[in-house]
């Protein structure tokens, strides 16, 4: 008798090393959501990640890529909750997509907070970056790996824009965060919320006269052909991108496949902050080119004329600092001064 149970828990075990309980537990696709699509330094970012796991873990993990939001119909601003409730296993999400629900992540939308990227950099590579982190901790799903989606810039279908005065009464879709709208209103412009499935069909009709994203965007969607011939750099936010993974899906992977998961996160998230700052960053102006090439009339701000946005979105600032935290506001600026 004892002899049987010997062997019989020696079998269980034997199984368990062959990975035969493990194989129970994995499922046979993982379910990786992101905004935009692979046609966008976004969605290329979650094919390099499915493809940098899938090689890490020797195909023990396999992700399908749900681009467009399609998890949630499209609802950006939903996704955060969906990956809580199980709909979403894994996913690169904007910071501004999740604010609503991780209030912390409002601090990139703060207006003429990071003036170029060294200032993002110094944001999400240091402190203020781990205490972001800590605040995804906080609501059951694990950050892994900074991305970008880029400085956002505005344009519209009616004149150039260099003041808040050239806004007045112009209609502009806004993304999901209330903030988006309160700085769009303290300019003296009509913003209205909606997701960017619903803004590109906006632009085209002309139900809306504007919109801000980043130039990696507004090139790849082609917005100069659904007649946003304006446009104004004014790099008055940024939404860096982060990678996550569900706390219940992490925890039923081994440990040694969760450091594959992680590092290949890390290795993605590198490459795509290169491609989102690709003709865009420093003295690399090429895609800028390629936007004045299609009949878009670029508005450069002087610092003169930057500092009356500036001025006119400090209350909206000083507000949206209290509800993110005082303390990181604080924190950020510091890092930003020391940059
Ligand atoms: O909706 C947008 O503007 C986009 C694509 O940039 C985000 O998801 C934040």
């Amino acid at each position: 008798m004892l002899r049987r149970t010997f062997a019989l828990s020696a079998a269980a075990l034997a199984l368990c090393a062959s990975g035969w309980v493990q194989a129970q537990t994995y499922r046979a696709e993982y379910r990786l959501s992101t905004t935009l699509g692979t046609a966008f330094p976004w969605g290329q970012a979650g094919e390099r990640w499915s493809e940098l796991v899938k090689e890490k873990t020797q195909g023990r993990i396999n992700i399908k890529l749900y681009s467009g939001n399609s998890l949630v119909g499209g609802e950006q601003t939903r996704e955060f909750t969906a990956i809580r409730q199980g709909v979403i296993d894994m996913s690169i999400g904007s910071t501004i997509n999740w604010s609503p629900q991780v209030k912390e992540l409002n601090l990139f939308s703060l207006p003429f907070l990071m003036p170029d990227y060294k200032a993002m950099d110094a944001l999400t590579q240091g402190e203020v970056g781990k205490d972001i982190f800590a605040a995804l901790e906080k609501r059951d799903v694990v950050p892994l790996a900074w991305g970008e989606n880029g400085f956002r810039e505005m344009s519209n279908s009616k004149r150039p824009i260099a003041s808040p005065a050239d806004m007045k009464g112009m209609k502009f879709r806004v993304v999901g965060s209330p903030l988006y709208n309160e700085t769009f209103s303290a300019l003296g412009a009509n913003p209205t919320q909606m997701s960017w499935a619903d803004a590109q069909p906006a632009l085209a009709s002309g139900a809306v006269d504007g919109q801000e994203n980043p130039l990696s965007v507004f090139v790849a969607a082609k917005l100069p052909t659904v007649g946003q011939k304006y446009l104004t750099l004014w790099h008055y936010v940024a939404d860096p991108l982060i990678f996550v993974v569900s706390k219940q899906v992490w925890n039923s992977w081994s440990a040694a496949d969760r450091e594959a998961v992680r590092q290949a996160a890390i290795q993605a998230g590198r490459e795509n902050i290169d491609k989102a700052r690709k003709g865009i960053a420093g003295s690399d102006n090429a895609v800028l080119k390629q936007i004045e090439a299609s009949g878009v009339t670029v508005t450069h701000l002087t610092p003169e004329q930057r500092k009356a946005f500036v001025q006119a979105t400090r209350p909206v600032y000083d507000k949206w600092s209290k509800s993110i935290g005082a303390d990181l506001v604080k924190k950020a600026e510091d890092a930003i001064a020391k940059r």
